[in-house]
């Protein structure tokens, strides 16, 4: 009997979360191209927990990578590997603050992210 009525209310909660905006589960995504020899695009502003996803061309280029290179305080370095062809790379972004990314290998391959303050 008990157990029962927990089920119910778990049911119940699953319905209220399927009711809310796509928030809760997906967060927002944001797609940046990796070309000779540039990222696109090269700036970026997006709000707290969006996952940038970089995506190497389909078709044979140079090598490239994605390295964070200045972040706000706290947050954790991350660096892709070196790829040409049919690679991604994804983070997602939580801390508000500039964000400056680097392709290692070519030094005017430069891009900057800015991660909104959360709205309130
Ligand atoms: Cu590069």
């Amino acid at each position: 009997m008990r157990s029962r009525a927990i089920a119910g209310i778990a049911a119940a909660a699953s319905v209220v979360a399927a009711a809310l905006p796509a928030q809760a589960g997906t967060p927002p995504r944001k797609v940046v191209g990796i070309y000779d020899n540039y990222y696109l695009p090269d700036e970026l502003k997006v709000k707290p927990d969006t996952v940038v996803v970089w995506k190497w061309p389909n078709d044979a280029g140079d090598v490239h990578d994605v390295k964070l290179k200045d972040k706000p305080k706290g947050v954790k370095r991350f660096w892709s590997d070196p790829a040409s062809v049919g690679y991604k790379f994804k983070r997602k972004l939580t801390v508000p603050g500039k964000y400056h990314i680097v392709c290692t290998l070519h030094e005017d391959m430069v891009m900057d992210i800015t991660v909104r303050k959360p709205r309130r």
